[in-house]
C-alpha cells in the first residue's frame, strides 16, 4: 500500500488498485518501472489524469527498488535453479523427534516451482551488492525507535555502544552450559556482518563459495528481488527438502551418527566440543555434500535458510482445518508466545551448529523462527521462483 499524489493505492501480488465511488483502476507491475493497465472505469477528466498517474507511479516505485546499475550480472534467473515438480504431501512432524509446533501434520499440495540449487554464496551476494550498492541490516546502526516496540513496555533504552552496527556470532563455550540460555554461546559483536562473519579482522577471502551469512529477512528479500526471484514459502521449502519422499532427513533415513558424509552439522557435544567429523567446524563451501533426490544441495545443515512465512504457532492447525491446502503461504500474523513482541519469520534446514542434543534442525519437518531483523553467522537463504 502506498500514497501517490494524494491517492491511496493498494498493492497485492504486483497489482495496484485504486477505487472510488465513480472509478476503478487496476494496474499490474510488469517489471522495474513498467506498468500495464488491466482494468479501467474512469470519467473523462480522470482519463486525462491517467497518463500522469502511471508515469508518476513508475518513477515512485523505481525509487523503491535496489538500484540495479548493471543488469547484465544476472542475465538469466534460472541459472543454478531446478524445477521442483508439484505434488501433494503430509507436511509436519514425521518422526517421534518432532517438536510440538511441527504438528498437526496436514495435507498440502504444491504447484511446480523453481528452487536455487544451492544456498546463496558470498560470491553471488557480492555480485548483488556490487551492482546495487545495497547495505545490509547488520552494517547499519540500530534504530532504537524501531526495536523498542519489539520489547516489553518499559524496557530501558540500550546504550549507544550496543546500538552500533553488528550481528550475532557463535563462540564455543569452555564447558557444559544450560542449553536454554543461548546467550552463553551467541555474542552480539559490533562490526560483524557478511563481509566480516566473525567480526572485525575476519574476512570472507577464500570463502567466496561459502553461503552468505548475517543476512536479515529484508536483505534476503532485496537480493531475491534483484535476482528476479523470491523467497520460498515454508511449504515449498519442506516439499523441496523432502525430495518427494516421507524420509526423516533430506538424505534419507540413515541415522545421524552415520551421516557425517551427508551434511554439515555438529558432531560431538554442543556447544563446547565439536569433533568436526564432517570436515567443517563452520560453514562449508556450498555443494560440499551430496544433493537430495530433487538435486538440491545443503537442504540439511550448513546454514539456516529464510522462508517467506511469518512464524505463527497456530498456522498448522488452521491449515489442517481447511482440508488439502494448495500453496499455503503461512499466517497473516506473528504469533510466538515465547517472544510475543518479536516479528519472527520461519527459517529452515539447520546449520553447522545443529546436533541431536540441541535442535536437530536438519530434519525435513523441523521449524525454527527468528526475528526478521536479526542475522547471525549461521543463517543464510536460497531463492525460489514461480514456474
Ligand atoms: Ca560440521
Ligand atoms: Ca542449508
Amino acid at each position: 500500500m502506498f500514497m501517490l499524489k494524494g491517492f491511496l493505492f493498494i498493492s497485492l501480488n504486483r497489482h495496484y488498485f485504486r477505487t472510488t465511488q465513480d472509478s476503478f483502476l487496476l494496474i499490474k507491475k510488469m517489471g522495474d518501472g513498467l506498468f500495464k493497465i488491466i482494468s479501467i472505469s474512469l470519467n473523462m477528466k480522470q482519463k486525462v489524469m491517467l497518463i500522469f498517474w502511471v508515469m508518476a507511479l513508475s518513477l515512485a516505485t523505481q525509487n523503491c527498488q535496489p538500484q540495479n546499475k548493471n543488469k547484465t550480472l544476472n542475465p538469466d534467473p534460472l541459472i543454478q535453479m531446478i524445477l521442483i515438480p508439484g505434488g501433494t504431501f503430509a507436511m509436519g512432524g514425521r518422526s517421534d523427534q518432532a517438536y510440538l509446533d511441527e504438528f498437526p501434520q496436514h495435507k498440502v499440495s504444491i504447484d511446480p516451482f523453481y528452487m536455487d540449487v544451492n544456498e546463496v554464496s558470498n560470491a553471488e551476494f557480492d555480485e548483488f551488492t556490487t551492482a546495487t550498492g545495497y547495505i545490509t541490516v547488520a552494517e547499519k546502526d540500530i534504530n532504537w525507535d524501531e526495536i523498542k516496540v519489539q520489547l516489553p513496555e518499559g524496557t530501558p533504552k540500550l546504550t549507544d555502544d550496543i546500538l552500533k552496527a553488528g550481528s550475532l556470532v557463535f563462540k564455543e563455550t569452555s564447558g557444559p552450559v544450560d542449553l536454554m540460555d543461548y546467550s552463553q554461546w551467541w555474542h552480539w559483536t559490533i562490526g560483524a556482518h557478511w563481509r566480516q562473519p566473525e567480526g572485525p579482522g575476519s574476512t570472507i577471502e577464500g570463502r567466496m563459495d561459502h553461503p552468505v551469512v548475517h543476512v536479515a529477512y529484508a536483505d534476503a528479500q532485496a537480493y531475491a528481488l534483484w535476482a528476479g526471484k523470491r523467497l520460498p514459502t515454508e511449504a515449498e521449502w519442506e516439499w523441496a527438502a523432502s525430495g518427494g519422499t516421507m524420509d526423516k532427513y533430506p538424505w534419507g533415513n540413515d541415522p545421524i551418527e552415520k551421516a557425517t558424509d551427508k551434511a554439515n552439522f555438529w558432531q560431538g557435544i554442543f556447544p563446547y566440543k565439536n569433533l568436526v567429523q564432517d570436515g567443517y567446524s563452520g560453514t562449508a563451501p556450498v555443494k560440499s555434500f551430496p544433493s537430495n533426490p530433487f538435486g538440491l544441495f545443503d537442504m540439511a545443515g550448513n546454514v539456516w535458510e529464510w522462508c517467506q512465512d511469518r512464524y505463527d504457532v497456530t498456522s498448522y492447525a488452521i491449515d489442517k482445518s481447511k482440508g488439502i491446502i494448495n500453496n499455503p503461504n503461512g499466517s497473516n500474523q506473528y504469533n510466538d508466545p515465547r517472544e510475543p513482541y518479536a516479528p519472527k519469520h520461519i527459517i529452515r534446514g539447520g546449520s553447522f551448529l545443529c546436533n541431536e542434543s540441541y535442535c536437530s534442525g536438519y530434519r525435513v519437518s523441523r521449524r525454527m523462527s527468528t526475528s526478521k531483523d536479526s542475522g547471525s553467522n549461521h543463517t543464510g537463504f536460497r531463492c525460489a521462483r514461480d514456474y
